[in-house]
Parts: C-alpha cells; structure tokens; sequence
C-alpha cells in the first residue's frame, strides 16, 4: 500500500482538496490512516448485504472510489441473481477500480460508471450505499439524492449513509476533533499534514448534525433510520425503506 504522504512537504499543493491522480494512488492509506472506522464500516457494509440483499436487485455503490464497499458487497451475496452499480466522478479512481474489480474473482456483475451520483438512475435497489460520499455533494443538493435512493429502492431495502458529522454541543464537537486529531498523529500525520489536510478540505466536505441526516432520511419516505456504527464524528447509518 503507497503511503500517503499528500501533504508531508513544504511546497504540497496549497489547493483545494481534489479526487486526482496523487490522491488516487495513496487511497487505501490515507483512508486507514484519516477515517476511524473505516475498516468497520467496510467489513459491516458486507454484513448488511448478506441481510439485505434479495435475488434480482440492485445494488449500488455512490462514490464507489477504489470499490471497497462494492467488493464488501460483493463477497457477501454471491450466489444470488443480482447486480451492482458503482459509479464515482474521478477518472483517476474509477481507472483504478475498473482493475481492482476485474481482479476480484466473485461472480456478481459490477458496472463500474464515470460520472457523477446525481445523475444516476437508481431503479430496483435493495441496497444502497453512500460510504463517505454526500459530505462532498452541495448541501442543496442532498435531499433530491436522498428522494432519489428512496423512489428507486424496493421496500424492505437498505441505505447505508456514512458521514463525517458534526456535534451540536460545541464543547463535544472540540473534543471530538482533537481526538480525531490525536489519532492521526498516532497514525504518524504529523502536526503541518493535518494543518495542511484540513485548509485544503474546509470548503470540500461539508459535514452536517446527525439530526439533519435523520430528518431528511425520514422526510424522504423511509420507515426506520438509526446509527449502526460510531467513532468519534464518523458516522454510518442505515435507512429502511
Ligand atoms: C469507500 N465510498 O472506500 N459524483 C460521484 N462521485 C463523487 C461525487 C459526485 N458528485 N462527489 C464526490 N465523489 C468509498 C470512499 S471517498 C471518501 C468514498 C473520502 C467521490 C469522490 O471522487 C471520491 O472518490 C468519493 O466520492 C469520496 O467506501 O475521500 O473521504
């Protein structure tokens, strides 16, 4: 695994956060190291697949990246007639996940698509999955995502909604951080990557409470929403409809 090392230099790119080439090649490290839970989240998104996942469907990965939510689902309902869709808006990830799917020797059929999460159509969908991904949309745009996922979804089916969020209290939501912060420095980030890393993205993921997440899940239609996994402000949710 190439060690992200993004934002290790003097002279690291002073933009904006951005789905490239360099951030491609270092992914799996950087979300191991940046995200906590994230092995989690992977191994419980295989889970719920084998729960939820019925013969005939769909299932799609929105903001699939390197596919590792698309391989979790993967692995879990072999055997069963269905087919998944995964599709993220960086040529760089997507060139990458195309290999690492035809690597991966699991029957089930994967479209892996260019192109971005709004325009997707979701049709006959007993899974959903959002793994870290809607923090980046326009926060004007969340809730026709979400209408979306609803309308195209079988009823008994799933949404998992992973997001970075933020604590109401702000008191918690210091706490939190540092504690964020703290691990990242045990995962060997020092001091200026994570000042770095965190100008870059201040105006690219834009977290939201976990009460917003909840209200316009419901208001989109779905009977039940809970939260099924937590590490500090890294959320996973699961929505049934
Ligand atoms: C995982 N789910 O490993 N349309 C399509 N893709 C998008 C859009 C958009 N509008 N906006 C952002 N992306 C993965 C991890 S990473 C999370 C997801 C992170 C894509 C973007 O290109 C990137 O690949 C992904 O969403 C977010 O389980 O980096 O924190």
């Amino acid at each position: 695994m190439s060690e992200d090392r993004i934002y290790a230099s003097e002279n690291a790119d002073d933009g904006a956060f951005e789905f490239n080439e360099a951030v491609a090649a270092v992914f799996p490290d950087m979300l191991k190291r940046s995200i906590p839970g994230y092995a989690a989240s992977i191994a419980g998104i295989g889970t719920i697949a084998r729960q939820f996942v019925t013969e005939e469907s769909r299932c799609y990965d929105l903001g699939c990246s390197l596919g590792a939510a698309t391989l979790a689902m993967r692995q879990s309902i072999s055997g069963r007639d269905c087919r998944i869709l995964s599709i993220d808006n960086s040529s760089a990830m997507i060139r990458r996940c195309r290999k690492i799917i035809n690597d991966d020797e699991s029957s089930i059929p994967v479209d892996v698509i260019a192109g971005d999460v709004r325009e997707m159509k979701i049709e006959n969908a007993s899974m959903v999955v959002m793994n870290y991904t809607m923090q980046f949309l326009p926060v004007d745009d969340r809730d026709q995502i979400v209408e979306k996922i609803f309308s195209g979804m079988n009823k008994g089916g799933v949404f998992v909604l992973s997001e970075k969020v933020v604590e109401q209290d702000p008191v918690v939501e210091k706490m939190l951080v540092d504690l964020h912060h703290e691990q990242k420095k045990r995962n060997a980030y020092s001091d200026s990557e994570i000042s770095r890393k965190r100008a870059a993205i201040v105006n690219v993921l834009i977290p939201e409470n976990l009460a917003t997440h909840k209200t316009r899940i419901l208001k989109s239609g779905f009977s039940h929403v809970g939260v099924w996994l937590r590490f500090f402000n890294f959320v996973s949710m699961v929505a049934i409809k």
